[in-house]
């Protein structure tokens, strides 16, 4: 395993494991985090050997979004631009984890407030321990939800229950937030770990550039007409149905033996 102070990294069985890394202060972003966890999804990007990433936070907490003793408006000075530190840090973190064509695992540990609560939500599958809690905290301090909050409360659960949570900043416990189909679901706190990283293993075993078409689908029907859609069904299953994972799928399937899936 390397480490960085702020985000550690491993990479094993086609996983790479990022786990935010700040656990005395709940795993808030300082620009340190900032740019070490954005290294860390580009190379998802970059690196064949990566087919699946799992994102966790160490410590009882998975991210409590900015740090805000960098916010200290007691420190004097001017009011920090905000729109400039989305556009610097967070909006590039989570166009690259929405962009990248490999699945995705996030296993929310413990609290998850501000924009940790909504980078969570921008990964594909979110798995929570039950103890733990999503918080729109930024209504608490003043700002809007960002990190995609609003883009992806509102349409994952609709203006009513979007406008309470970001309104109220009310904390969501596990459990009600696979209820209402914000996350995959809520497991025992024991077994977070355990299941988050055999869902991991699978997926990186599994044909990963289907997996990753499929992913690039399902983003794009949000703002697809039906025409469009089929048609970029069609585009996709013609460049699935060309690759090795597919031969090998039906190879496996005929021969009555487990698929050994190489992700191209
Ligand atoms: O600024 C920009 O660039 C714009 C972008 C903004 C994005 C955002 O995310 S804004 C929202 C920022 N986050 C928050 O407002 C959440 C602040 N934290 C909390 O409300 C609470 O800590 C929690 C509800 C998350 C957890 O509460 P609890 O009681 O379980 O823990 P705690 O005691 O409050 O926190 C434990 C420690 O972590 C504590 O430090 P200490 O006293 O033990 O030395 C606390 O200060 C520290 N901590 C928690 N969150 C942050 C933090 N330190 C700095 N920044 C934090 N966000």
């Amino acid at each position: 395993m390397t480490a960085s102070p702020t985000v550690l990294s491993a990479l094993a069985d086609g996983v790479l494991t990022l786990t935010l890394n700040r656990p005395d202060k709940l795993n808030s972003f300082n620009e340190d985090m900032h740019l070490a966890f954005r290294e860390g999804i580009q190379r998802a990007h970059d690196d064949p050997a990566v087919r699946a990433v799992l994102l966790t936070g160490a410590g009882r907490g998975f991210c409590a979004g900015q740090d805000l003793g960098d916010r200290d408006p007691r420190k004097g000075g001017p009011a920090p631009d905000l729109g400039r530190t989305l556009e610097t840090f967070y909006n590039p973190t989570l166009r690259l984890i929405r962009s990248l064509e490999k699945p995705v695992v996030c296993a929310v540990n413990g609290v998850a407030a501000g924009a940790g609560a909504n980078i969570a939500f921008a990964c594909d599958i979110v798995l929570a321990a039950k103890s733990a809690k999503f918080i729109q905290a930024f209504a608490r301090i003043g700002l809007v939800p960002d990190a995609g909050g609003t883009w992806s409360l509102a349409r994952t659960l609709g203006e009513p229950r979007a406008k309470a949570l970001a309104l109220t900043a009310e904390p969501l416990m596990a459990e009600k937030a696979a209820d209402w189909g914000l996350i995959w679901k809520a497991v025992e706190d024991a077994d977070l770990m355990t299941e988050a990283e055999a869902l991991a293993r699978s997926l990186a075993a599994g044909p990963t550039l289907g997996l990753g078409l499929t992913k690039r689908l399902i983003q794009q029907a949000a703002t697809n007409s039906l025409d469009q859609q089929l048609d970029a069904e069609r585009d996709c299953q013609q460049q699935a149905g060309r690759s090795a994972d597919y031969a090998e799928g039906v190879t496996a399937f005929l021969e009555k033996r487990p698929a050994r899936f190489s992700g191209k």
